[in-house]
């Protein structure tokens, strides 16, 4: 089962990992340097079952990260909760008020004002896939100075015309690590690096993920990521292929272990597949209805905090 890889990680990352202090001050448990592969033919999709897994709520923010949004406002309007903490945080340490996540959350949807101010990410992941900030050279005599602001390159559909029109390249990558930007995101980007290949009619994908928290992000990262890759390869008629998982940093946060203790008793079981029900016009127009999971029949969720 394609699971085994997964809880293997995290078995090893239990008993062999460094203790190390981070910057959340909670500590982790963690390897340096970690592979997965999974097969998506056939439908099929790295969903973890031992646990269930918000395929959804993952699909919603995929779906946000393809409009270059980078406010939560439109996922919390969906109900979408997984980018409330950085601007939450963010908001009691400049105000000092006690407002609780809900309060917060409710005044982001009511308030466009308030949203503006204190619902943006920064240049997170979206921004950077559809509008990397470019620049170009001005003339020099018009006194507007060196270079002006260009318009935004937009890497996912750049790479779905390289893949149909180059698919031999080396060079099918997004990027979200703009090292000129980092400092204004909420959060530099985890998922950081996408590749893709084509050989044999099939899409490969791979997915290089600087750190990793194994028991509540990796499962989302993976659904994530096959899900993008499923979506490029039906927007250029291609196969589904492999996809491969790098992880740099991954660790297990220390208080997760309760988490980490139930997950590992549980035995993975079913092969979940993903139906995307109709061929949208292109990569930016999809919806959450095109998306139905079969043979999705998990073990109970499980939660834990997560580190801010
Ligand atoms: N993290 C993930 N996946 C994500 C995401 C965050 O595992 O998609 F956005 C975790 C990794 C790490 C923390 O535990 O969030 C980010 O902290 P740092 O920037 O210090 O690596």
């Amino acid at each position: 089962h394609f699971e085994w890889q997964y809880l293997d990680l995290m078995q090893r990352i239990r008993e062999n990992g460094s203790e190390r202090r981070d910057r959340t001050g909670v500590g982790t448990r963690s390897l340096f340097g970690a592979m997965m592969r999974f097969d998506l033919s056939d439908g099929r999709m790295p969903l973890i079952t031992t646990k269930r897994v918000y395929w959804k709520t993952a699909t919603r923010e995929m779906l946000w990260f393809l409009t270059g949004d980078t406010n939560i406002r439109v996922l919390l309007e969906q109900g979408v909760r997984i980018w409330s903490d950085w601007p939450l945080a963010h908001y009691r340490e400049v105000t000092g008020l006690e407002i609780s996540q809900d309060a917060f959350e409710r005044r982001i949807v009511e308030d466009t004002a308030f949203a503006a101010k204190w619902g943006d990410l920064g240049p997170v992941y979206g921004k950077q896939w559809v509008d990397w900030p470019s620049f170009e050279p001005v003339d020099e005599s018009s006194g507007e100075g060196l270079f002006r602001r260009g318009n935004g390159i937009n890497q996912v559909a750049q790479v779905v015309e390289s893949l149909k029109n180059n698919p031999g390249s080396r060079r099918h990558i997004i990027e979200g690590w703009n090292v000129a930007e980092l400092e204004r995101m909420a959060l530099p980007p985890c998922h950081k690096t996408y590749q893709f290949h084509v050989a044999e009619g099939r899409l490969n994908g791979l997915l290089y993920q600087r750190s990793c928290d194994v028991a509540l992000g990796l499962p989302f990262n993976l659904w994530s990521a096959a899900l993008l890759q499923r979506m490029l390869a039906q927007q250029t008629g291609l196969e589904p292929g492999e996809f491969v998982w790098m992880g740099g940093d991954v660790h297990l946060y220390l208080n997760h272990e309760a988490l980490v203790k139930e997950q590992l008793s549980r035995e993975p079981a079913g092969i979940p597949r993903l139906e995307i029900k109709r061929q949208p016009e292109s990569i930016f127009d999809y919806r959450i209805e095109d998306f139905e999971v079969t043979g999705y029949e998990p073990k109970g969720a499980i939660k834990a905090p997560i580190a801010v």
